[in-house]
C-alpha cells in the first residue's frame, strides 16, 4: 500500500527562519525543517508533502486540493493564525485530521498571538517547541492516521 500523504503547510514569513528573530523563533531555517520532516516522515512510513506561501488565497487553494490529495495537514499558519476566517473554513471543508504547529509558545507573548482561529478545526496544537514541534506533530498524525 502507498504511503499517507501529510502535507506540511507553512504561512506568511516563515520562509524567514533562520536569518532574523532567533531569540524567538529559533535557528533552524524552513529548509532545515523540510529535511528533518522528511527523515521523521520515512522513519513512520509516511510521504510529507512539505509548501510554504505568504499568500492566504495560496494556501486556501493548496488546503482544498488535501482533501483529495491528502490523508492529514500539519500547518503552522503563521500569523494568518490569529486572522484568518478562510483558512479555517477550508480546513473544515478539508475534512481532514489536522495538527497545527507554532515554533513559539504563542501563549506567552503579546495577547493577540493567544487567540487562534484554526485551531478551531484542529484536532491538536503544538507550540513552543521550535522546529521539533512538526516533528511531533508527525508523530502524532501518524498514530492517528492508523487508529482511522
Ligand atoms: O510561532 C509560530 O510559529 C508563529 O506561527 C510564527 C508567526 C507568528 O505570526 C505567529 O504568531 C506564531 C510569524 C512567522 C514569522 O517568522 C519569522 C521568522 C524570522 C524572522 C521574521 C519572522
Amino acid at each position: 500500500m502507498a504511503a499517507a500523504t501529510i502535507l506540511v503547510l507553512n504561512g506568511p514569513n516563515l520562509n524567514l527562519l533562520g536569518v532574523r528573530e532567533p531569540e524567538t523563533y529559533g535557528r533552524d531555517t524552513l529548509a532545515d525543517i523540510e529535511e528533518a520532516c522528511l527523515e521523521r516522515a520515512a522513519e513512520l512510513d509516511l510521504a510529507v508533502d512539505f509548501r510554504q506561501s505568504n499568500h492566504e488565497g495560496q494556501l486556501v487553494d493548496w488546503i482544498q486540493e488535501a482533501r483529495e490529495a491528502a490523508d492529514g495537514i500539519v500547518l503552522n499558519p503563521g500569523a494568518y493564525t490569529h486572522t484568518s476566517i478562510a483558512i479555517l473554513d477550508a480546513l473544515r471543508a478539508a475534512d481532514l485530521p489536522i495538527i497545527e504547529v507554532h515554533l513559539s509558545n504563542i501563549h506567552r507573548r503579546e495577547s493577540y498571538r493567544r487567540r487562534s482561529y484554526v485551531s478551531e478545526a484542529a484536532q491538536g496544537i503544538i507550540c513552543g517547541f521550535g522546529g521539533h514541534g512538526y516533528l511531533l506533530a508527525l508523530d502524532a498524525m501518524a498514530r492517528l492516521i492508523k487508529r482511522d
